[in-house]
């Protein structure tokens, strides 16, 4: 059926580019956004993921990642971002685009090569993921820009506890809101990867958000073809070669590893 053809399409690809979304951390416990259980069913995206909605209440912004963070925290990776791990170690060629801010993608990462007996893989490492949306766990300052590593608990109770940077400034989650631009470098990667790659495998998105939803378009303009994980169809699922349906942690390890 479909997982002996994405085995066989992965197999005879020199180059993969991988995307993932919300998803792929679900059954991590990790809550995604659009959906029945998604977050934006009780917030309001641009109540919150907006800078607008930052500078209008910073601490009501601040509730939410703080909220998110301590829940995040808890989460382990779990079979899908482990296979990922292995999969961009075991072989060249292999590039791992992630929206999610969450940080599981390089836990595997680490987690893996622990296991594995081999020292930690550097931040530039091939085998990282490529993180489209910054990450939940640093700080951006809003005066100088300073970007640090943070993971303390947010004490939201109140404007004047919110975390402020060395400078003075009020800090806020280094992630990309809505009407902001993506890191450029990690974009451009992203893109340069999409096109070069014989197959673009997309698991756990709704492919809603651009630019991220347009990298598989990149693959597909250049000729590739597109796998999709996903238990929900989304707007790629006519255009893929081959659709699994069901969860990321059953279906990433069936095709990349070959379980089950
Ligand atoms: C499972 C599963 C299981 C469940 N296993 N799967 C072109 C056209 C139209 C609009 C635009 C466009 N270009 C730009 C825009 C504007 C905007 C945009 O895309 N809007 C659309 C929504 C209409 N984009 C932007 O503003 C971006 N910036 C930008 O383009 O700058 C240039 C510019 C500026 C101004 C004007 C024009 C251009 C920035 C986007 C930033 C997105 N930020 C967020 C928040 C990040 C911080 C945080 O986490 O708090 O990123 S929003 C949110 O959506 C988050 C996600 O990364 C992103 C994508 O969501 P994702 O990952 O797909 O999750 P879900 O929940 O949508 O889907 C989960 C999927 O999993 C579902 O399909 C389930 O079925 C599935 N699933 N269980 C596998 N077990
Ligand atoms: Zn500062």
């Amino acid at each position: 059926m479909t997982v002996p053809e994405a085995r066989t399409l992965l197999d005879r690809a020199d180059r993969v580019v991988v995307l993932t979304g919300a998803g792929i951390s679900a059954e991590s416990g990790v809550p995604t956004f659009r959906g029945e259980d998604g977050l934006w069913k009780e917030y309001r995206a641009e109540d919150l993921a907006t800078p607008q909605a930052f500078q209008r209440d910073p601490r009501l912004v601040w509730e939410w990642y703080a909220w998110r963070r301590d829940l995040i925290g808890a989460c382990e990776p779990n079979a899908a971002h482990l296979a990922l791990a292995r999969f961009a170690r075991s072989r060249p060629g292999v590039t791992l685009v992630t929206q999610n801010v969450d940080g599981l993608h390089a836990l595997a990462a680490r987690l893996t090569r622990q296991d594995d007996g081999e020292p930690a893989p550097a931040d530039d490492d091939p085998a990282m993921p490529l993180e489209l949306h910054g990450s939940i766990f640093r700080v951006r300052c809003t005066a100088c820009g300073r970007r640090t590593a943070h993971r303390a608990a947010v004490d939201a109770t109140d404007r004047s506890t919110l975390p402020a940077c060395r400078c003075g400034g009020l800090l806020r989650p280094d992630v990309v809101w809505f009407g902001e631009m993506l890191p450029a470098r990690t974009l451009e990667a992203s893109f340069a990867a999409a096109k070069a790659a014989d197959i673009c495998l997309v698991v756990g998105t709704s492919a809603l958000v651009h630019p991220a939803a347009s990298v598989p378009l990149a693959t597909l303009g250049a000729g590739g073809d597109l796998i999709e994980g996903n238990p929900e169809p989304t707007p790629l699922s006519g255009r893929c070669r081959v659709t699994l349906r069901g969860g990321a942690a059953t279906t990433v390890p069936r095709i990349l590893d070959g379980d089950g």
